[in-house]
C-alpha cells in the first residue's frame, strides 16, 4: 500500500497566529510530501510492501534507516495535523484529565513535563504523551523516531524540528511549545486515541 499525503483537516490559515499559513504550506506541502515521496521509493523492494504504516515503521526500525526515517515521519505527521485544531488547547475531556492526574500528578505537571521534553530534545525530534503498559508517560525521541518502536502508543506528539517553528518563532522553541500546548492541541483527538488504546 503506497503512502499518500493526507489533506490538512483545516485551512492553511486556520491556526494563525499560533502557526502561520506559511509554516503549514512548507511543513505539509513540502516536508510531509517529501517523506511520502521518498518513503514510497524506499518501500519499493523493501519486503514490507503491503503492510500497514505502523507495521512498516516497526519493521524497518534498526534495519532500514532510510525507509524508517520517512515512514516514521509520515506516521508522525499524519497525526500531528490532527493533534492540532483552530481554538485548540484549553480543557481536556474528563476521562483524559482523570488519567493525566492519576498517572502524572496534575495537568500542570503534565504540561511542564511535556514542554520540558520538547525544549530539551537536542536537535530535531519530537516530544510525546504515550500510553505504555496502561500508564501515561511523557517522552522524547530524536529525528523521525516515535514511541511505536518502544512498545508504547503515541497519544500526543509535538514536532520540534526547526521546520515546524522557525518561520513563526525563530529560535524560540519554548514559546512554540507553549503555544502548541495552550492554543493548538486538539484534546478530543488525544482522548479518542486513549480510548482506542485502552
Ligand atoms: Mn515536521
Amino acid at each position: 500500500m503506497a503512502f499518500e499525503l493526507p489533506e490538512l483537516p483545516y485551512a492553511y490559515d486556520a491556526l494563525a497566529p499560533y502557526m502561520s499559513a506559511e509554516t503549514l504550506e512548507y511543513h505539509h506541502d513540502k516536508h510531509h510530501q517529501a517523506y511520502v515521496t521518498n518513503g514510497n521509493k524506499l518501500l519499493d523492494g523493501s519486503g514490507l510492501e503491503g503492510m500497514s504504516l505502523e507495521e512498516v515503521v516497526k519493521g524497518s526500525f534498526g534495519k532500514n534507516a532510510g525507509l524508517f526515517n520517512n515512514a516514521g515521519q509520515h506516521f508522525n505527521h499524519i497525526h500531528f495535523w490532527k493533534w492540532m485544531k483552530p481554538n485548540g488547547g484549553g480543557h481536556m475531556p474528563g476521562e483524559l484529565e482523570k488519567k493525566v492526574v492519576a498517572d502524572l500528578g496534575s495537568v500542570a505537571a503534565f504540561r511542564e513535563a511535556f514542554l520540558n521534553a520538547g525544549a530539551t530534545q537536542f536537535g530535531s525530534g519530537w516530544c510525546w504523551l504515550t500510553l505504555k503498559d496502561g500508564k501515561l508517560e511523557v517522552t522524547k525521541t530524536p529525528n523521525g523516531e516515535n514511541p511505536l518502536v518502544h512498545g508504547a502508543t503515541p497519544l500526543l506528539g509535538c514536532d520540534v524540528w526547526e521546520h515546524s517553528y522557525y518561520i513563526d518563532y525563530r529560535n524560540a522553541r519554548p514559546k512554540y511549545l507553549e503555544a502548541f500546548f495552550d492554543n493548538l492541541v486538539n484534546w478530543d483527538y488525544v482522548a479518542e486515541l486513549l480510548s482506542k488504546a485502552n
